[in-house]
């Protein structure tokens, strides 16, 4: 068997909340994973579940794949400068595997662990597979923090302001500060609950949006110096080069946010963003979409090409080059409807 190609997922059974928190309560040692890149969800995820695992009294780690420094402004969280990072750690029977707003078991590596490894699926891509042997999915949720919040709810844990802030910085950041269009009222009782367990709001602003490096600034100028406005203004398409990344010092990982530049431009219905990645074994691009109105679905578009995400927000990466991603993303904008 070819190690790189996964089997095809088995759709697992669905679980509630209740049935996640029971299990937690009752597990020995556990290991989260999030999908490599990880954003504010992602490691928010992390932190708040280690955090709870310390005082549920289990023995946890976490894993997030690849080598790519994490983005600075989620640094400050409690434990995620402990993550396990490479290849996927050992397995064994004894250890529950919680899979967090991995949309695919692909961009995770978690079809690479241990055979045999149970694997707990929590996440709101609208493209999740099921693969876990149990999955607590939702896409209405603003945010996987917002599930592991229910968790949390559903087993009576006992809440703490790291926890909170956490949960928090997943919620602010995976709904553009309670901007985009899956800001659901709950998404805002969410977060008046976490602020009345002690998240300073104010604080979190300072450490996710005030905290930039200068670096990352001379990359988004890098970004706007390679745009493309395409199809009449519709698509807005960039890139950025391992120059880019040498000349400004900047790290893979200073990209994010980025692509929310580019659609913010009038007109836009599609931003994309692709980074041009080269190593010693491999060269490839990680390309980004955006959705503006959620006319185009990206995670279509992402899907043809091995990725996914959310209808407005997806990605996938891909061993092309930088112009031929370009027009196929600008084909795929102006063939759909
Ligand atoms: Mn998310």
């Amino acid at each position: 068997m070819n190690p790189g190609i996964p089997p095809t997922p088995q759709a697992g059974k669905m679980v509630t909340p209740e049935k996640v928190a029971a299990r937690l309560r009752g597990e020995k040692r556990v290991l989260a994973i999030t999908h490599e890149a990880p954003d504010g969800d992602a490691l928010g995820c992390i932190s708040a579940f280690l955090l709870m695992a310390d005082r549920l009294g289990l023995d946890s780690r976490a894993y997030v794949p690849g080598f790519a420094a994490f983005p600075d402004e989620y640094l400050f969280l409690p434990r995620v400068d402990g993550v396990l990072r490479g290849a996927p750690p050992e397995v064994d029977q004894e250890t529950t595997v919680y899979m967090l707003d991995c949309a695919s078991l692909m961009r995770s590596n978690g079809h690479q662990l241990a055979e045999g490894a149970v694997r707990v699926n929590i996440d709101h891509h609208q493209d999740n597979p099921a693969y876990g042997e149990f999955n607590l999915l939702d896409s209405a949720a603003p945010s996987t923090t917002a599930i592991l919040y229910a968790v949390f709810r559903a087993g009576g844990f006992p809440m703490d302001v790291d926890i909170a802030t956490a949960l928090y910085v997943g919620l602010v950041t995976d709904t553009g500060r309670f901007q985009y269009s899956n800001t659901t009222a709950e998404a805002h009782r969410m977060a008046a609950e976490l602020q009345n367990e002690g998240v300073d709001v104010n604080a979190v602003y300072r450490e996710v949006y005030e905290s930039t490096p200068l670096a990352k600034l001379m990359l988004l100028e890098r970004a706007l110096c390679h745009l493309e406005i395409r199809l009449g203004g519709a698509l807005v398409v960039s890139w950025l080069g391992p120059d880019d990344f040498a000349k400004t010092g900047a790290h893979e990982g200073q990209a994010e946010g980025i692509i929310d530049t580019l659609r913010r431009i009038q007109g836009v219905r599609v931003a994309a963003l692709i980074k041009e990645r080269s190593g010693p074994e491999h060269a490839d691009c990680k390309v980004s979409l955006r959705s503006t109105d959620g006319s185009v679905n990206v995670a279509l578009m992402a899907g043809k090409l091995g990725g996914g995400g959310h209808v407005r927000a997806a990605g996938f990466n891909c061993e092309a080059s930088v112009g031929w991603l370009m027009d196929w993303v600008e084909n795929e904008v102006r063939a759909s409807p």
